[in-house]
């Protein structure tokens, strides 16, 4: 018999994102963000890629629009990709550590710039999953993970890993 269906294909539209963490042991600068996706939450900075743009270079951009702080070496750290129930989308969040900055972060209309000490990190005022991340993050690994969110506040599945090399 023939054919007559006709497959259509989907695929599954992946987006970069950045987060870049300023960790000057035993201090780490959060950012309240402000406004927009994760408003009212705690999070290192970050976010889209422009046309063009290298993940590094937006990285980069992200801190500089801001906190109005330079970053000058950045330290890929970890790769996590979060999804959320019926967004057919993955966001794939590239962590970094900012080594050196230069400049003094000052608020923006995005995000209110804070040293927090490592024991004292606001985990209940961050995203649910930075709780299982961001300690391995503080104690120098590398890491990969997926998380899979219902609405913004719970998480229904993760994966979480070091890394080794
Ligand atoms: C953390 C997130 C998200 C989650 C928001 C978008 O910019 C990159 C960071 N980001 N950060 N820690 N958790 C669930 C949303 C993808």
């Amino acid at each position: 018999m023939e054919e007559s269906t006709i497959k259509t294909s989907k695929v599954t539209p992946r987006r970069p994102l950045t987060l870049c963490i300023i960790h000057e042991h035993p201090r780490v600068l959060l950012g309240m963000k402000k406004r927009g996706f994760g408003a009212g939450r705690w999070n290192g900075f970050g976010g889209k890629l422009k046309e063009g743009e290298t993940i590094e270079d937006a990285a980069k951009r992200e801190v500089l629009e801001e906190i109005s702080v330079v970053a000058r070496d950045l330290e890929k750290r970890g790769i996590i990709e979060f999804e959320f129930q019926g967004n057919p989308e993955i966001l794939e969040v590239h962590i970094f550590r900012v080594n050196g900055f230069s400049g003094t972060p000052k608020e923006s209309e995005e995000m209110k710039p804070e040293w927090f000490h490592v024991d004292q990190i606001p985990y209940e005022a961050m995203w649910p999953d930075d709780v299982f991340w961001l300690p391995l993050f503080l104690k120098g690994k590398k890491f990969k993970g997926r998380f899979l969110f219902g609405d913004n506040d719970s998480i229904l599945e993760q994966e979480l890993s070091e890394q080794n090399d």
